[in-house]
């Protein structure tokens, strides 16, 4: 076992039956021209996380950890894409052109992970069409499979998919740790306050640490 200091206590892993998850790290949430600049977002409030995603990355391949990649979009037809999402978003509407390609389609350059991060031979990746990853994907049949019992969560962007993500573990039966530095939003206040919910009550939804933090302990 493992203890991490977090908030609002110690967290405690078994790195055989945890797993990084990292959420969304989109070109088209991530890299100037995609969704969340179209938004009209400033997309360098989420690059801070790259560097610490890629240390976190890094210390789990090495530690052993299984890695799962998520990836939100829709097929190119659309038919898995629910109108009410399709009427948002003002003039960015998902499967209009891009520049880099149809937006949030699964298959077009922007849907693609960064390379920064990019998943290698043996990392499940997730293709979601909803915010949380456990929606209408075999995510809890994978982790299921492994006996996995803990999630180290990373990406993007904390109250949206991130939060989703962490609610809809949380509901399963997995402890889910947080990484403060390895998730960001659009919106500071937006992170600081989502990132609150989890950690309040006595850890109502999860835990809160750092990348820092993480690597330390996977490497003792
Ligand atoms: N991945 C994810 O969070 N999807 C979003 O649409 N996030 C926004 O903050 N827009």
């Amino acid at each position: 076992m493992k203890n991490i200091k977090a908030e609002p206590f110690d967290f405690s892993f078994n790195p055989a039956t945890s797993a990084l998850i990292i959420i969304d790290m989109q070109r088209d949430f991530v890299e100037p021209n995609g969704f969340g600049e179209l938004l009209g977002n400033d997309v360098a409030l989420l690059r801070s996380t790259i560097e610490p995603c890629r240390k976190v990355l890094q210390a789990a391949r090495a530690a052993g950890l299984m890695v799962i990649h998520t990836r939100e979009g829709h097929r190119a037809d659309l038919t898995d894409c629910p109108p009410a999402k399709l009427t948002r978003g003002g003039k960015t509407v998902i499967g209009s052109a891009g520049p880099m390609g149809r937006i949030l389609v699964r298959g077009e350059q922007g849907h693609d992970i960064i390379p920064e991060l990019y998943p290698i031979a043996g990392e499940p990746v997730i293709d979601k069409p909803g915010k949380g990853a456990f929606y209408q994907t075999d995510l809890h049949l994978i982790l299921q499979s492994r006996g996995i019992k803990s999630l180290i969560i990373c990406g993007v962007t904390t109250e949206v998919c991130v939060n989703t993500t962490a609610r809809e573990a949380n509901d399963r039966g997995y402890e889910c740790l947080i990484l403060d530095d390895c998730t960001a939003s659009y919106f500071p206040e937006f992170h600081q306050a989502a990132l609150d919910m989890i950690k309040a009550q006595g850890g109502i939804v999860g835990w809160v640490s750092s990348s820092a933090e993480l690597v330390s302990t996977l490497a003792k």
